[in-house]
């Protein structure tokens, strides 16, 4: 799976893409409402390439929303919850399309001959952050939500992955192996004051953002396997929450901030678990002898 296009995370699932569609107003088309941190939205190769599926928080109504031979990954939610950005190399490589949140009305918003991926929506759901290594290495760039004012944020020859917005909309974490391997930074939404928030010689990637903002989970490989850690915003208190030898990664936030959902392979395969936000309390979701993983909890 991608969650970078190119980043080294070899451990990872790799994740790489979505339109908006005209919001569904009055009149016929109304959908049924989905309650608030209600939905799961993953990844899995069960049908035998990757598709994005949605299920409800306890594991149950696994639901395959994409049904396409291509790779669809990298499942995002808008604020709203009615729609999901993802990536599919559908068109031959890999674009950001959206669709409704019942997988219908898929829209290309990048058609770039690069590898575009890991779409993350903004807090108020006016723009998109993305990946794309257009510019010959990948750079976080950001777009409106219906794919116009395509703009680089990072402007760096290293290799820019993984935008997570802050929830207030002012800041975005991203990895950059700029200083030599992987790990956290974070910048201003329109890409200045980039700053490193981790600093050591192993591979740290994939942050989030609690709904708070006072929080960032990410994963780690510096126990000698991945693990799924959390750090205060500014870099501080950085704390391993899995402790397990298997490969634990790619978090994300319920709503409330109470638990925290993630990918591992203690089983044989990957799954999806949840666990409290203090790494107590932990379930497994998925259940399938397939790759199931990236998680994106809905809003
Ligand atoms: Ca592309
Ligand atoms: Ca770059
Ligand atoms: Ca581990
Ligand atoms: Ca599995």
């Amino acid at each position: 799976m991608v969650k970078t296009a190119n980043v080294a995370i070899a451990f990872l699932f790799v994740v790489c893409l979505a339109v908006p569609l005209a919001a569904c107003g009055g009149g016929g088309g109304e959908e049924e409402p989905i309650p608030a941190g209600g939905k799961i939205a993953f990844s899995s190769d069960r049908d035998g390439s990757y598709e994005i599926y949605v299920m409800n928080v306890d594991g149950s109504a696994q639901t395959n929303l994409t049904n396409s031979p291509a790779t669809d990954d990298s499942a995002n939610w808008s604020p709203d919850g009615s729609r999901i950005a993802f990536v599919s190399n559908r068109d031959g490589n890999f674009e950001v399309y959206v669709m409704k949140a019942d997988g219908s009305g898929k829209t290309n918003l990048t058609d770039n001959p690069a590898a575009d991926s890991s779409a993350a929506w903004s807090p108020d759901g006016s723009r998109i952050a993305f990946t794309s290594n257009r510019d010959g290495n990948f750079e976080v760039y950001v777009m409106n939500a219906d794919g116009t004012d395509q703009t680089n944020l990072t402007n760096n020859p290293a290799a820019e992955a993984d935008p997570a917005w802050s929830p207030d909309g002012s800041r975005l974490a991203f990895d950059s192996d700029r200083d030599g391997n992987l790990q956290v930074y974070v910048m201003n939404a329109d890409g200045s004051g980039q700053t490193r928030l981790t600093n050591n010689t192993f591979i740290d990637v994939v942050p989030t953002w609690s709904p708070d903002g006072s929080r960032i989970s990410f994963t780690s490989d510096r126990d000698g396997n991945a693990e799924v850690y959390v750090m205060n915003a500014d870099g501080t208190g950085q704390t391993n929450l899995t402790n397990n030898p298997a490969r634990e990664s790619i978090s994300t936030w319920s709503p409330d901030g109470s638990r925290i959902a993630f990918t591992s392979d203690r089983d044989g395969n990957y799954e999806i678990y949840v666990m409290n936000a203090d790494g107590s309390g932990l379930t497994n979701l998925t259940n399938n002898p397939a790759a199931d993983g990236v998680p994106a909890w809905s809003p």
